[in-house]
């Protein structure tokens, strides 16, 4: 059957979008078009056609009604970063940290291996709003895609559908997003992005942060390029709202590198202490914060999207029992192992494992065999009506307005368990030289400290070093600035114990933050930022003991010495875009740790 384009006028008023799926079908020669509008109805026959051609696997209905396993190719788990280009028209924009094709090789390319690539196959075209619909945040974006699983993982992610649509109306102004999982052969898989032309094409790969469009493609790569023509800010973070015990929330966005437990955190459940005197914490976002300056100079952020994309493994009623009630019901799971009784079950789940598992392949799982059973990157997708704990400011047209913002990583040494900026410039530089040990959601090796600016490094859409001038120069818009910290959860001792117990006793720290704005809690200042004394953390009802404490927080100047020498030769890589401001800041802070003059910045 030809592509039907009457059936895409009596879709969409836009006549940009009916002709850009007509230009796409003429080159991909689907079987078939299917215009998703977002319905239960249409869900209930996707699932269906999912189930039928074994892509969906249907889970216990009675333990986890709407529950789905899907088994990827097994070398398709993760981001492809090697193989995901910025193409612009020259490589300078794209800057050191991205790899890059010239727009019309990329295309040239890619036109190729799409030639006639979903003949046999259905094109979804999935129209879909990236933010509150209607809010002045939104962006509609359209992805067609050859995969039912997208398709279905699309309608959680985002708000899917006629919503879309209608929000477009006869527009041109959407993001055109066109994948195809082809036939997975690593040879012929590329993640190009065209920020001038607000388009991605994907071809090669079907897993979640390549293949959902919406999410790392354009939600960050494509919109901080918008970001930074428009003057607003696209994030790799979670937004959280804190409750005190008064009824005052307070929201927090913090941008840490995948697999660091941003969703946990975006969910905490505070220590026992904290719940009973009234202290509460609601989930805005769990990865992507779009951040503009409101008309009251203050900086507001929205969740451009409307579920989660979660690493399942380590995820437990003790790490986050907000996300086990949210898992129980209407969630994707991908390459997790399944049990005997059509259950789901992943390392870290602090739970046993039945016999007779099945690996995330699908083959007979021993547990002897030291083999893991979950994929270390298994994910679930959920929707976040689901979050017992959503806030009640999630689909907010406005946004929430931001007081604090928070850099982390996963660092063994070095970095204390939390170091407060003196001021937006010590921030952004905080937030430019962060390192972090890599982990599985991406392939390569696990456990090595890579810079990852912002939490940014696999997501930003142009220049590293124009990015921070970019992060810089949002100060000057900004009336009352939000407070930058730093923090570490993960710093170990010589004996490589974690110092610090984390999950909910992390919002012991995120109050000593309040209570800094507020003015209500001291700090002591060091060369590289202020930090708490033990004294200054509310520990009701906790036991550490002293001795970890004082070395989660101490600021260690040979420590120091070596960060600044190896964020020094991360500037150097970077190169010229580096702004002045930071390299200047970077200078201070070498001489301020080794005794050479006094710290000459100013206070926030
Ligand atoms: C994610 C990631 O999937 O950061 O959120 O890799
Ligand atoms: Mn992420």
């Amino acid at each position: 059957m030809t592509p039907n384009s009457s059936e895409a006028n009596t879709m969409t008023k836009s006549r940009a979008l009916a002709d850009w799926v007509t230009e796409a079908a003429r080159l991909t020669q689907p079987d078939r078009i299917v215009w998703c509008d977002g319905s239960e109805e249409e869900n209930e026959r996707l699932t269906r056609e999912a189930l039928a051609a074994g892509t969906l696997i249907k889970l216990n209905q009675e333990k986890r009604p709407g529950c789905y396993l899907h088994r990827s190719n097994p070398n398709d788990v993760a981001r492809t970063e090697q193989l995901t280009f910025i193409c612009t028209p020259t490589k300078d924009e794209a800057g050191p940290t991205n790899n890059w094709m010239a727009p019309d090789e990329a295309y040239g390319k890619l036109r190729g291996w799409l030639k006639g690539s979903m003949r046999g196959r259905t094109m979804y075209v999935i129209p879909y709003v990236l933010g509150p619909v209607g809010s002045h945040f939104a962006k509609v974006g359209v992805e067609l895609t050859d995969s039912v699983y997208v398709a279905l993982n699309m309608r959680i992610m985002t708000r899917m559908g006629k919503a879309a649509l209608e929000m477009l109306d006869d527009s041109d102004d959407f993001g055109r997003g066109l994948h195809c999982t082809l036939d997975l052969d690593p040879e012929r898989k590329l993640i190009c992005h065209f920020p001038q032309d607000n388009t991605v094409w994907s071809v090669g790969s079907g897993y979640g942060g390549n293949a959902l469009l919406s999410k790392k493609c354009f939600a960050l790569r494509i919109a901080s390029w918008a970001g930074r023509t428009e003057g607003w800010l696209a994030e790799h973070m979670l937004i959280v709202g804190i409750q005190n015990p008064k009824g005052e929330t307070t929201y927090v966005a913090a941008a840490f590198p995948s697999a660091c437990g941003k969703t946990n955190l975006a969910m905490l459940t505070p220590p026992p202490s904290m719940l009973e005197k009234g202290w509460r914490v609601f989930t805005v976002g769990d990865d992507i914060a779009w951040l503009r300056v409101g008309p009251d100079g203050r900086l507001w952020a929205i969740n451009p999207e409307a579920g989660y994309f979660g690493v399942a493994p380590g995820t437990s009623a003790r790490s986050n029992l907000n996300a086990m009630r949210m898992l129980e019901h209407d969630s994707i799971f991908t390459n997790v192992a399944m049990a005997p009784d059509g259950d789901v079950w992943w390392e870290g789940m602090d739970v046993d494992p039945a016999d007779g598992m099945l690996d995330w392949q699908g083959r007979s799982w021993d547990p002897k065999s030291g083999q893991k059973a979950a994929h270390p990157n298994s994910r679930f997708t959920t929707p976040m009506k689901n979050n017992p704990v959503l806030s009640p400011e999630a689909d907010n047209r406005n946004g929430v307005p931001i007081s604090v913002i928070i850099f982390g990583g996963r660092r063994a040494t070095t970095m204390p368990l939390v170091l407060e900026s003196y001021d937006w410039t010590h921030g952004v530089y905080m937030g430019a030289t962060m390192g972090s040990e890599t982990t599985a959601a991406a392939t390569g090796a696990v456990g090595v400290v890579r810079r990852d600016p912002m939490a940014m490094l696999p997501f930003c859409g142009y220049n590293m070093g124009d990015y921070w001038a970019h992060w810089l120069k949002m100060r000057s818009a900004i009336k009352k600035p939000p407070r930058i910290f730093m923090v570490n959860w993960f710093r170990k001792n010589e004996k490589g114990h974690f110092l610090w117990p984390g999950y909910g006793e992390n919002l012991r720290v995120l109050k000593w933050m309040l209570d800094r704005i507020d003015g209500k809690a001291n700090a002591l200042d060091t060369p590289v930022g202020r930090v708490p004394r033990p004294e200054d953390l509310d520990l009701t009802g906790l036991h550490v003991s002293p001795e970890h404490l004082r070395e989660a927080l101490a600021v260690n100047p040979k420590e120091w010495n070596a960060e600044l020498h190896s964020a020094g030769e991360f500037f150097t890589q970077i190169g010229s875009t580096v702004p002045e401001e930071l390299r200047h800041r970077h200078a201070e802070m070498l001489d301020a740790l080794n005794g050479n003059g006094a710290r000459r910045h100013a206070q926030a």
